[in-house]
C-alpha cells in the first residue's frame, strides 16, 4: 500500500527537514513506494527552499507545492489530498506536536478502522502545554455535548484514513477555514457510520518557530462551527 504524508506548512523552515527525515525513518522499508506531499502557503521563510533541497536526496517520493492565490489550513489539507497519489493517507501537523513514530500505528489500525485519529483525550494521551490541555478539554466537552459525537478528541487534526474514503465525503464542505474542519469531517464521518479509532497521543510543544492558531479568533470560528454543524449539518 502506498502512504501519503500530507503536510501543510506555513513558516516551519526550523522544523520541516527534521520532520521528514523523522518520516522516513519510520517509514522504513514503505517508504520507497511512500510519499509526502508538502502545501505550503508561500512561507516568507523559505520553507520550500528547505524541502525541495531535502527532496534531492530523499528515498520517499517529496512533492512540494507553494500556493499563491489561496491560503488557510483547512484548505491547504484539501490541496494536498487532491494531490496525494497514496491508497493510505495520514495528515499531520509540521511543527512536532503530532509524534510522527505513531505513523506505523496508525496506518496499521486502517486495516480496522476507516478512520484512524491521534487523541490527547484517550487515556495515554496529553499535552505537555497543560493549560491548553484543559483548555482543549472542555472545549471538546461542548462540542461534544453539542454534536453528541462519541469522540473525545474532535479538534485533533492528526488522522490516518483510506483515500477511497475520504474521496466518498464531499471534501469542499469539510476543508475551510482553520482547525475546525476536524469536527465536520468527524461529523461527516460518524453520519456515514465510518468505524473510527482513537489511539492515544501526546503532544509535545513545537520545536521552533511561532503558532499561527490566534485564540480568540478561534474560539469564535470554532464555536460558529459547532453551531452551524449542530442547526444544518454539514452544508
Ligand atoms: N499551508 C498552511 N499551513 C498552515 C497555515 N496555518 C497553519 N499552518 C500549519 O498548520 C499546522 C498547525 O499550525 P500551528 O501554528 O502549529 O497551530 P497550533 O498547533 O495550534 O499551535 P502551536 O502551539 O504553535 O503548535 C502547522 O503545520 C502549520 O505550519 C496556513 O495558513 N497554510
Ligand atoms: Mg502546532
Amino acid at each position: 500500500m502506498k502512504i501519503s504524508v500530507i503536510l501543510p506548512t506555513y513558516c516551519e523552515r526550523g522544523n520541516i527537514v527534521e520532520l521528514l527525515a523523522a518520516i522516513e525513518a519510520v517509514l522504513g522499508a514503505d517508504r520507497a513506494e511512500s510519499e509526502v506531499v508538502v502545501v505550503d502557503d508561500n512561507s516568507p521563510d523559505g520553507t520550500a527552499d528547505v524541502v525541495r533541497e531535502y527532496a534531492k536526496t530523499s528515498v520517499m517520493r517529496v512533492q512540494c507545492h507553494v500556493r499563491t492565490t489561496d491560503r488557510g489550513l483547512a484548505s491547504a489539507i484539501k490541496f494536498g489530498v487532491r494531490h496525494a497519489g497514496g491508497d493510505l493517507l495520514i495528515v499531520m501537523d509540521t511543527d512536532f506536536n503530532h509524534d510522527p513514530a505513531m505513523i506505523p500505528q496508525m496506518i496499521r489500525c486502517l486495516e480496522y478502522y476507516d478512520l484512524v485519529i491521534g487523541s490527547r483525550f484517550v487515556m495515554g494521551g496529553g499535552m505537555e502545554d497543560s493549560k491548553r490541555y484543559y483548555y482543549s478539554l472542555f472545549y471538546n466537552m461542548f462540542v461534544r455535548a453539542m454534536l453528541r459525537l462519541q469522540v473525545q478528541d474532535n479538534l485533533s487534526g492528526y488522522f490516518a484514513i483510506r483515500r477511497e474514503r475520504l474521496m466518498t465525503l464531499n471534501l469542499d464542505s469539510i476543508f475551510h477555514g482553520y482547525g475546525e474542519y476536524f469536527i465536520r469531517l468527524l461529523y461527516d464521518a460518524s453520519r456515514l457510520k465510518y468505524r473510527v479509532l482513537e489511539l492515544p497521543i501526546f503532544y509535545i510543544l513545537r520545536r521552533h518557530g511561532q503558532s499561527k492558531s490566534r485564540f480568540l479568533a478561534m474560539l469564535g470560528s470554532y464555536t460558529r462551527c459547532v453551531f452551524s454543524v449542530m442547526l444544518f449539518g454539514n452544508k
